[in-house]
C-alpha cells in the first residue's frame, strides 16, 4: 500500500471517530413558540393576578415574559394578533418597588426597551404596579395595571434550558 493511501485511510478512520455524535438541538416544549434564544408559552385557559402568574410560569421552569427588544415585542403582538383574543396579557414587569421604575422581575435591572401605549404608565387610582401587552384595539402596546387583576399572561424560558432527552443507550453508565 502506498503511503499517500495509506494517510488517506487513517485521516479517514480518524475523521470516522471524531465525527461529533449528533444527539439532538434543544428544541422547545409542546405547546411553546420558539423565537430567538426563548421558548414562549401563551397562557390564555386560566385567569391569574400578576403575583399568581409569576408563581405559574415558576412551576414551569420559566419566568413571566420580559421584553428586552422591538423584535421580541413584534413577535409577540404578531402571535397575539393571530390569536385574536383582544385580552391583555401579563408580562415581567413591575415598578411596585419605586413608583413609576419600571424593573423586570428576574434581573431587577430597569426597562430599556419599553413600548407604552397612549398616555401609559398612568397609575390610575395609584393602584397600578404591574404592566401588561394590552389590547388597545389591536395588540402590542403596554399598559400598568392593577397587580391583582386576573388576566391572561405570558411565559418565557431560554431554549437551552429546555431538556433534550438524549437516545437510550447514552444513558447507560
Ligand atoms: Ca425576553
Ligand atoms: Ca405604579
Ligand atoms: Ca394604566
Amino acid at each position: 500500500m502506498c503511503l499517500l493511501r495509506m494517510r488517506v485511510l487513517i485521516f479517514t478512520s480518524l475523521g470516522l471517530l471524531f465525527t461529533p455524535v449528533v444527539i439532538g438541538s434543544p428544541s422547545c416544549p409542546y405547546g411553546w413558540y420558539q423565537h430567538g434564544s426563548s421558548c414562549y408559552v401563551f397562557i390564555a385557559g386560566v385567569l391569574n393576578s400578576w403575583t399568581e402568574a409569576m408563581s405559574f410560569c415558576k412551576a414551569l421552569s420559566a419566568k413571566l415574559v420580559e421584553i428586552e427588544t422591538q423584535d421580541e415585542n413584534h413577535f409577540l403582538s404578531n402571535h397575539l394578533q393571530r390569536m385574536a383574543h383582544g385580552h391583555n396579557y401579563w408580562i415581567g414587569l413591575t415598578d411596585a418597588i419605586f413608583e413609576n421604575e419600571w424593573l423586570w422581575m428576574s434581573t431587577q435591572k430597569e426597562a430599556q426597551y419599553t413600548n407604552w401605549g397612549p398616555f401609559q404608565p398612568d397609575n390610575d387610582q395609584h393602584m397600578e404596579d404591574c404592566a401588561d401587552i394590552a389590547f388597545f384595539g389591536q395588540h402590542g402596546l403596554w399598559n400598568d395595571e392593577n397587580c391583582d387583576t386576573k388576566q391572561h399572561f405570558i411565559c418565557e424560558k431560554d431554549l437551552t434550558s429546555t431538556t433534550t432527552v438524549p437516545p437510550v443507550g447514552i444513558l447507560v453508565g
